[in-house]
């Protein structure tokens, strides 16, 4: 029989090949070396190093799932097992992650002219140039059909104008995929940070993702020539086919993010003396334990799951959607379990678990809120669509 390991009680490491290993132990290392240790500090700060893109691009952890370009052309498990290490370590930097690999760079890889993948992709993928992707807008969030921000042709120009909300790596980016409603449809553009008309203020204030920067975008008359249009985008399919594949990273995410919560809870339970006993002698302590432990695995096993599904081609968007929902879900409860199991100490930054719990309510928000994936899913089980 398999071995009885707490951290990983299924032996869900039996089920990955010598690559994925190789790749999540390196990615491991990397959060245990470079995050870790001063995530807290960055936390309260609300701030990120500002090489630590490049210093994940080094690591060829940018667009690694894509193929050419200078990405690595990993398998999408490979992808996702690494995304589940960095959210172990922070939801900011697994989102620094997402949002570069599986929203700028994906758009472009997807829906962008071969002049715009070598310009943009290579720079990118090496943590050289960041990007940002804008569809949010202060009055359009779960129904980005509604977006005001508006491209009209000029000539042979198009001119932007409008506002994006909640833009994750904004103000650090030097390209903003931008998504504008024109005559003929949602349009994307690859924005030049430095157009004229372009800024990207941050958003201050957070007490969720604070190791991550937030940003609005402003687009005042931004003039760009038809170059900068992804040619190959011509409606809502465009950013919602990005939105899978950061969605299906952040199934990974959340159930690393959940991961740090209980080990963090089931040391602390070991040790913390109470009633001459370590409170993990205690059987609703236990409980707790025992609980957050299942949600661990189930969570692991349901991202590995879809992590397969998506290699071999059977990966649908409502598939992705099952998983965002359980697994952000499971790990807020593992989150605000593991902090009432640390007491006191579970609201300080000195341990990682309400910074993981904080983080998760963006999670839980972003990307689909819960609501949406509940639609998503309840539309594929009825055949009935509730969104209006
Ligand atoms: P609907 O009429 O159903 O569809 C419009 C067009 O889109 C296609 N489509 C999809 N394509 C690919 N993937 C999907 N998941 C798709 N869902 C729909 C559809 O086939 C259609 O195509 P076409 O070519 O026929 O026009 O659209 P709807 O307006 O009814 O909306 C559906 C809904 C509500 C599910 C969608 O709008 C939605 O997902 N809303 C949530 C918005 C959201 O998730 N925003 C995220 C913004 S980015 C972000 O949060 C980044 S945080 C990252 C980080 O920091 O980690
Ligand atoms: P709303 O859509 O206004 O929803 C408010 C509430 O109403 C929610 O509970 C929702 O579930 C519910 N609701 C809405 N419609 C329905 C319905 N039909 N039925 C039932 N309930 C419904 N966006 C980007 O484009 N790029 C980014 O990089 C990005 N990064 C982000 C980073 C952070 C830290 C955060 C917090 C958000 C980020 N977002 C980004 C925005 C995010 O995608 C949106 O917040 C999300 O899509 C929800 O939109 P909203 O906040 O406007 O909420």
């Amino acid at each position: 029989p398999a071995e009885l390991r707490p951290t990983d009680f299924l032996g869900i490491d039996h089920l990955l090949d010598d690559e994925e290993r190789m790749i999540r132990d390196t990615v491991r290392k990397f959060v245990a070396e470079q995050v870790t240790p001063h995530v807290g500090d960055w936390f309260e700060e609300g701030t990120i190093p500002r090489d630590l893109p490049a210093r994940i691009g080094k690591l060829g952890l940018l667009g690694m799932h894509l193929s050419g370009y200078g990405c690595a052309g990993t398998s999408a498990t490979a992808y996702g097992l690494a995304c589940l290490e960095l959210e172990a370590g922070d939801s900011g930097v697994r989102s620094l992650v997402s949002v570069q690999g599986s929203l700028a760079m994906y758009a472009i890889w997807r829906w962008g002219s071969e002049e715009q993948k070598q310009q943009w992709l290579p720079r990118m993928a090496a943590g050289e140039a960041i990007g940002c992707f804008g569809l949010t807008e202060p009055d359009s969030g779960s129904d980005p059909g509604s977006m005001r921000t508006r491209a009209r042709r000029d000539g042979d120009d198009w001119v932007l104008n409008g506002q994006k909300m909640w833009i994750t790596n904004g103000s650090i980016a030097d390209v903003a995929v931008v998504w504008a409603a024109t005559d003929e449809g949602v349009r994307g553009f690859a924005v030049p940070t430095d157009t004229p008309g372009f800024s990207a203020p941050e958003i201050h204030k957070k007490l969720s993702l604070r190791a991550s920067i937030t940003s609005e975008l402003v687009l005042d008359d931004v003039r760009l020539p038809d170059s900068a249009r992804l040619p190959e985008a011509t409606s809502l399919r465009g950013p919602l086919s990005c939105l899978n594949e950061a969605r299906f990273g952040i199934v990974f995410g959340a159930a690393g993010a959940a991961r740090a919560c209980f080990e963090a809870a089931l040391d602390y339970a070991k040790t913390r003396i109470q009633f001459d006993q370590p409170i993990a002698s205690f059987q609703l302590v236990q409980a707790k334990l025992a609980n957050m432990a299942v949600e661990v695995n189930r969570a692991t096993l349901l991202a590995l799951h879809l992590g397969r599904m998506k290699d071999e081609g059977r990966l649908r968007p409502e598939h992705v959607s099952m998983g965002k929902l359980a697994n952000v879900n499971a790990a807020l409860e593992v989150a605000r379990t593991a902090r009432q199991v640390l007491g006191a100490n579970g609201i300080t930054l000195e341990y990682p678990v309400i910074r993981h719990m904080n983080n998760l309510e963006s999670v839980v928000t972003y990307e689909g809120t819960a609501d949406i994936h509940q639609l998503v899913i309840g539309g594929a089980l009825t055949g009935i669509q509730a969104f209006r």
